[in-house]
């Protein structure tokens, strides 16, 4: 915490299409045009709801503030307008940013988003979600440092169903500088936690030294459910990590070199902290390595990859990797899930989640392969056998779509819930709702079908309503019946 009020927290809004928000007090009703005006009002502790728009701003978090992006990412947008860093959160701050995307910053040091801590600061705390960070550049004559985020010593980081993409960290290619640039997307100096998030297209180039196109990191860190894609480094290095590191059921593939040179390892460590790669998919990188410390199973690494698909195979400690083409879908137009014939389907580690859905959002562990037995896949996203989309219009009285996708002739059924929840129903996969409140379950024929649901008049507006289905196989011959939960879809009734 950095600084208190004395009050209750308050809540703040901000549209900078409202009429009259020049001379706004920021109350329900009455928004300002500004974040910069909320946030000069706001106390430590408060949260400001931002209204769909384009707000040109360079921020300052300089104290507790929770921002929220109030019809999501798409629609709400920081543009820094190459003035700096995007939005600066102060050192002992903590910070929650959720819904929006961040990008256009430029600046030497985190340009999209500075989390400003240092080893004598107070820790400064950022978690950003369902937000995307894009087309930021750290620039620098010397050393240029986290194209989209930049986390120093001292901060604790969380990135959750998020996405980081077409950012860079350059260097100037003048010879008369020697300059340096490490991470083209993050650049991690604290501790930095990565889950259920996309990485793709940020760049890191300079005369001098480079590395990490992907994230850079010499502290703590943990990945999972991420997907790592399109990267270019001049020595193919997407991630490289001297700290600990997690890196669990998450897909890197198609990272790339710059024009000319030739390659090291996608994922390069050093030093001595441990590193775990376990139900990954690393492959088509154009690296001559898949994980190494240059050159590849160095006997003094502290690697150990286990359930793992890598290109080119593993000679270090770690059991249970293969290597063979992962079957994605279509890789060259950015579908990274895997078809139904993949061996990366149930065949991942049978000991660790750290994430309880997929990137795409189905349970992380279901039986895609219908044989009753549930069980984690290699890569970031889960094969699923169903898969729910809704459109329509979720009003008191309006009517939704509902269509389900997945494997043609299973039987579906669906669910309509009244509370959000998360319990793991073997061997079936994760349900979403609360069995506790009010829900109810009705047939959806056979797969693929579309269903009309029209919501109940009396519903009251603000209501929050989860949509999940399920599929059931045909019977093993022991008589059991497969079954699969499909993503969970979260309406508001407004
Ligand atoms: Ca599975
Ligand atoms: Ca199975």
């Amino acid at each position: 915490m950095a600084l208190t009020s004395f009050g209750p927290p308050q809540d703040w809004f901000v549209d900078a299409s409202a009429p009259g928000c020049a001379t706004a007090t920021g109350g329900p009703g009455d928004p300002f045009c500004t974040l910069a005006d909320a946030i000069g009002a706001a106390a430590g502790g408060d949260t400001i709801h931002v209204a769909p728009g384009t707000y040109v701003e360079n921020l300052r978090l300089d104290k507790d503030l929770n921002l929220r992006g109030t019809e999501g990412e798409a629609l709400t947008i920081v543009d820094g307008n190459q003035g700096g860093t995007v939005v600066t959160v102060c050192a002992g701050v903590t910070a929650t940013i959720d819904g929006f995307t961040i990008r256009n910053g430029l600046s030497e040091l985190g340009a999209g988003i500075l989390v400003d801590s240092s080893d004598l600061s107070p820790l400064t705390s950022l978690t950003l979600s369902s937000s995307t960070v894009s087309d930021n550049t750290a620039f620098s004559l010397f050393t240029a440092r986290g194209g989209g985020i930049a986390a120093r010593a001292n901060s604790d980081v969380l990135l959750f169903r998020s996405t980081i993409r077409d950012n860079a960290a350059n260097g100037t290619p003048d010879l008369v500088f020697l300059s340096s640039a490490f991470g083209g997307g993050i650049s991690n100096e604290g501790s930095l936690s990565v889950l259920e998030c996309t990485l793709d297209g940020n760049r890191v180039d300079a005369e001098f030294d480079y590395s990490g196109a992907a994230i850079a990191s010499s502290g703590p860190l943990t990945i999972a459910s991420t997907r790592i894609t399109n990267h270019v480094d001049g020595v193919g290095r997407a991630i490289t990590s001297s700290g600990p590191l997690s890196l669990t059921n998450s897909t890197l593939a198609r990272n790339r070199l710059l024009t000319g040179l030739t390659g090291a390892s996608v994922l390069s460590l050093s030093g001595t902290s441990p590193a775990l790669v376990d139900g990954c998919i690393l492959w088509d990188n154009g690296v001559i390595f898949t994980v190494g410390y240059d050159p590849i199973d160095d006997p003094g690494n502290n690697a150990t990859v286990t359930y793992s698909l890598l290109q080119g195979g593993w000679n270090g400690a770690g059991a249970n990797n293969i290597d063979t083409d992962p079957l994605f879908v279509d890789a060259a137009n950015g579908d990274y899930r895997v078809q139904p014939l993949s061996p990366c389907v149930d065949a991942g580690g049978p000991g660790l989640f750290t994430t309880s859905r997929g990137r795409g959002g189905n349970p992380r562990r279901l039986d895609g392969d219908l044989d009753r037995t549930m069980v984690v896949d290699m890569g970031a996203y889960e094969l699923g056998n169903v898969h729910l989309d809704v459109s329509g219009s979720a009003t008191p009285g309006g009517q939704v779509t509902l269509h389900l996708a997945g494997t043609a002739g299973l039987t579906a059924r669906l669910v309509v819930a009244s509370a959000p929840g998360e319990l793991v129903f073997s061997p079936a996969g994760t349900l979403f709702f609360d069995l506790g409140s009010p829900y109810f379950k009705f047939g959806a024929g056979t797969l693929p079908n579309t269903l009309n649901l029209t919501i109940p008049p009396t519903v009251p507006p603000g209501t929050p309503t989860i949509l999940q289905a399920f599929a059931i196989g045909p019977p093993l011959p022991n008589g059991k019946l497969p079954l699969n939960f499909s993503n969970a879809v979260e309406l508001v009734i407004r």
